[in-house]
């Protein structure tokens, strides 16, 4: 017999309340202040950041949708018949419909796993898709791949073809790009694929043309505030979920380029100095936040590429690219790449 339920213990939280408690813990204790850019995302923030994808600013979606549109024929066409598509970080999956489209038309069944951190955006992703785009089944996986090992099913006979796309592989430093990559390699075999999509980054020697400072800066500035709401929602969300008492209009969005690191850095600004209070959790006790006037917290950095860091990164990862498009102006870059 299992013992009684004891109906005297702290209360439930949960597995991601406790990975929001830990990382603020860390990240707010820590000098200087940061936290961690998967924090934007619960479902406030995962609608802010549709919102951001269709913002005249945000050059990013509109040009990788663009890309794929003029080449998704070309990719398939080298891909090979018989594929599978696994995609990390696939939130709503907007933009995969058109690859997934594209390969129905060339083999009869498609299955498609997207893996994301949330719930709700899978959801959507295998609704939206089981409705619009007959003969694909949809297989989600809530999971972060970060922390979490993935597991990518291969139907018999089948190809993978991964996608990791929208240039959600920025979020990361370099060393912690390879490792993603290395780690999404070993689910696959040689012959398998990837498909990365990267932003390329401000005046680029070995690119003409190039995309400028101004409007970099300006996909992560936008005149609507949306970016900026993006960011103050992180703090918004430690308010709803561990009971935190940030006035998140206290604090300035700011975005910059760092050109040393070539990353747009975003950063939320205290306009004055002020106390946070935190309540004890499950990740440790009450936590009282000091911020200086001006003091920053580093909420997320944004890589931008060159073609020859792509390959280099691919290529570390033993990923052998095949096939590079870019649009006219060289905003973004859409990689095809092998496991070797
Ligand atoms: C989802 C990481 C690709 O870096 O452009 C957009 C996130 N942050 N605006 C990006 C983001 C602010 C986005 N990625």
């Amino acid at each position: 017999m299992p013992p009684p339920v004891a109906t005297l213990e702290a209360p439930q939280v949960s597995a991601t309340t406790q990975a929001v408690a830990g990382e603020a813990r860390r990240g707010l204790t820590s000098t200087p202040k940061s936290l961690s850019p998967w924090l934007f995302y619960d479902e406030i923030g995962s609608r802010l950041f549709e919102q951001i994808t269709t913002l005249p600013e945000y050059y990013l979606t509109r040009t990788e949708r663009s890309l794929f549109t003029a080449h998704a024929a070309e990719i398939f066409s080298t891909l090979g018949p018989n594929l599978t598509i696994a995609e990390l970080g696939a939130g709503t999956a907007a933009k995969t419909g058109i690859l997934l489209r594209a390969l129905t038309g060339l083999q009869p069944h498609v299955l498609y796993q997207p893996i994301d951190i949330s719930p709700t955006a899978l959801d959507e992703a295998r609704e939206t898709i089981e409705r619009t785009i007959p003969n694909v089944t949809v297989r989600p996986q809530a999971a972060n791949y970060i922390t979490d090992t993935v597991r990518i099913e291969r139907p018999p006979h089948t190809r993978i073809l991964a996608l990791y796309i929208g240039s959600s592989i920025g979020n990361f430093a370099p060393a912690e790009a390879r490792q993603i990559l290395t780690r999404l390699r070993s689910e696959l075999a040689p012959g398998d694929a990837l498909l990365l999509g990267a932003d390329l980054g401000p005046c680029l020697a070995e690119l003409t043309p190039s995309k400028s400072i101004p409007t970099l800066l300006a996909a992560y500035n936008d005149k609507a505030g949306i970016t900026a709401a993006f960011n103050r929602n992180i703090l918004a969300r430690l308010n709803r979920e561990l009971g935190a008492n940030f006035r998140p209009e206290q604090f300035a969005h700011r975005a910059l380029w760092n050109h040393t690191h070539s990353r747009i850095e975003i950063h939320l600004q205290s306009l004055l100095p002020q106390t946070v209070h935190i309540p004890a959790n499950a990740a440790g006790p009450a936590l009282n936040l000091h911020f200086a006037q001006s003091e920053t917290i580093h909420t997320e950095n944004s890589y931008k590429f060159t073609p020859t860091a792509i390959a280099a990164l691919l290529g570390d990862a033993n990923f052998a690219p095949t096939r590079t498009f870019t649009d006219p102006q060289n905003l973004f870059a859409v990689t095809l790449a092998r496991a070797i």
